[in-house]
């Protein structure tokens, strides 16, 4: 069985959980809740820079966010089907890792209002790039004429804005209708109604995570420095 390992929360691994959905490969999270866990998976040595998430796949460690999706994409043919789409592929996939930060750090925000202002900055940054790319493209994909891993991790991070910001997509009509493409996939649906799919993040997954890698928390909590050694 594959095994993805990881904190209780989407956060990094989330593109990867999308690529083994869109591909229907069943997996588990393995569930890194401590420190100890974390210090027990290090010393493994499968972890080559010391970070999760972890992938063990065909019998494989993969580390790295990035390459994991790239790998599901080329397994799943889901790399475009020419170098001109496999570069359009990437360059999606850079922009993206771009756009996803935002939303990715809006829950260690202090306020509400400041996650959903930082999001909406950074959408209007690149949301009208992503629609004139699908507009120039003409097929409803990011590349060539069908569903790549670009679509997939782009949908992803749109549902992390979606939850903040329900209507955030109104001005933008292709990226709507990419993101319903990608949601429309069997593999997408099964796995976003599954217990797989972790809720949107809350001030409990900031504690679970700082917990687990011994770091600080946003300076806004109560004694953000509970969980660093020698603090
Ligand atoms: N570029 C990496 C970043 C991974 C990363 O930052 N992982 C964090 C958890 S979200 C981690 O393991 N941090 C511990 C460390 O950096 O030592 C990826 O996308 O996989």
């Amino acid at each position: 069985m594959t095994k993805l390992y990881y904190t209780r929360s989407r956060g990094r691994a989330e593109t990867t959980r999308w690529m083994l959905a869109v591909n229907q490969i069943p997996f588990e999270n393995i569930l890194i809740d401590t420190a100890e866990k974390l210090a027990a998976l290090r010393a493994t040595g499968k972890l080559p820079f010391d970070q999760m998430p972890l992938l063990e796949i065909d019998g494989l460690n993969l580390s790295q966010s990035s390459a994991m999706i790239r790998y599901l994409a080329r397994r799943g043919g889901l790399y475009g089907d020419t170098d001109n789409e496999a570069l359009w592929c990437d360059l999606i996939a850079g922009a993206v890792s771009d756009f996803s930060e935002t939303s990715l750090k809006a829950v260690f925000q202090p306020t509400d209002e400041i996650a959903i202002s930082e999001q909406q900055a950074t959408f209007d940054k690149f949301a009208p790039c992503f629609e004139a790319r699908l507009k120039e493209n003409g097929t409803g994909f990011c590349a060539g004429n069908r569903l790549s891993f670009a679509d997939v991790i782009l949908a992803e991070a749109l549902s992390s804005y979606l939850e903040w910001i329900p209507d955030i997509l109104g001005p933008t009509p292709l990226l709507k209708a990419l993101n319903e493409t990608v949601l429309s996939q069997p593999g997408i649906k099964a796995y976003l109604t599954s217990g797989l799919r972790y809720p949107k993040p809350d001030n409990t997954c900031v504690i679970d995570i700082a917990r687990v890698l011994q770091r600080s928390l946003p300076p806004h909590f109560p004694e953000p420095n509970r969980f660093v050694p020698g603090s």
